[in-house]
């Protein structure tokens, strides 16, 4: 049994499943960059500025193409097309264009995201990332991470370094797309403002995480996320050095996500308990 299969499990080959999660992004980053048109279609979800283009479908459609193409016994679990089965116990979560608002805009602050977890990743606390990748493709930048295999900005190695204070903390956040949760979360932002150095709001969850393991972020944290947001960028953050939690005893889910390295990362948590930043739109 390799290395990653005595961490990851048998059947997870995992330098082999970091290599084909970045093939896939990589290939999906080709399609939505290079070829995105002059006019975007743009449709609504979960509100009028919850949008997704065509893009983002022709984007996972690829991914579909491609992971079922080379490991046609896993599932897949994406935010545009729902949920395929498999009978593995690997499944791929993968958002095709995390940072949708940014892409339609034309800010280069979004990456394809694509992982590979063992468990439900429907269930909170219920699965573990085995492999993934954040690739950027506006910005030139790919993360890949592998369980026990350590995380990587462009192919070199990334371990972050020991946290300032709260006060000297630059903070990611983001926040979510109906006017109830805004209000909310923007009472919360407006406490943690004066307590920290200052915050920033990228809008491209994946982005969020991997800019935390690579240092240009002291710790993030956002209510609202979903499986594919987090799913390679936790795995970054855990194997650069990091931690990802939620609040109290929880993990992390779409109540929280608290990502940093110890001990600002329980220390922002407990400041956003405080806050009831959990709560309650
Ligand atoms: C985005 C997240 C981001 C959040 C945005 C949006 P999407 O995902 O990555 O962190 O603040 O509101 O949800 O919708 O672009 O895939």
């Amino acid at each position: 049994m390799s290395a990653g299969e005595a961490v990851a499990g048998p059947g997870a080959d995992v330098p082999r499943l970091m290599a084909l999660a970045e093939r896939a992004a990589r290939a999906a980053g080709a399609l939505v960059h290079g070829q995105r048109p002059d006019r975007l279609e743009v449709d609504t979800k979960s509100s009028p500025t919850d949008v997704v283009t065509q893009m983002d479908t022709a984007a996972e459609d690829l991914l579909r193409e491609v992971l079922a193409a080379a490991r046609p016994g896993d599932g897949l679990f994406g935010e545009e097309g729902g949920r395929r089965p498999g009978r593995s116990g690997l499944t791929w979560v993968v958002d095709p264009i995390d940072g949708t608002v940014n892409y339609l805009y034309g800010l280069p602050a979004y990456a394809i995201s694509v992982a590979v977890v063992r468990g439900d990743p429907a269930v909170p606390g219920a699965w573990e990332s085995i492999a993934g990748c954040v690739h950027a493709p506006a910005l030139g930048e790919t993360w890949t991470a592998g369980r026990g295999e350590g995380a990587f900005l462009d192919g070199r190695r990334l371990r972050m370094a020991e946290p300032p204070q709260l006060p000297g903390a630059l903070i990611g956040t983001g926040f979510g797309y109906r006017a109830a949760r805004r209000r909310h979360q923007a009472g919360v932002v407006a406490q943690v403002l004066p307590q920290v150095r200052d915050i920033r709001r990228i809008g491209c969850a994946a982005l969020d995480l991997c800019l935390l393991a690579s240092g240009r972020l002291d710790a993030y944290y956002e209510r609202g996320l979903n499986p594919w947001d987090m799913a390679a960028g936790q795995l970054v953050v855990t194997e650069a050095g990091g931690r990802v939690r939620g609040l109290g005893r929880t993990p992390p889910s779409e109540a929280m996500v608290v990502a940093g390295r110890d001990p600002l990362v329980d220390r922002l948590a407990q400041l956003l308990a405080d806050l009831d930043a959990a709560g309650p739109d």
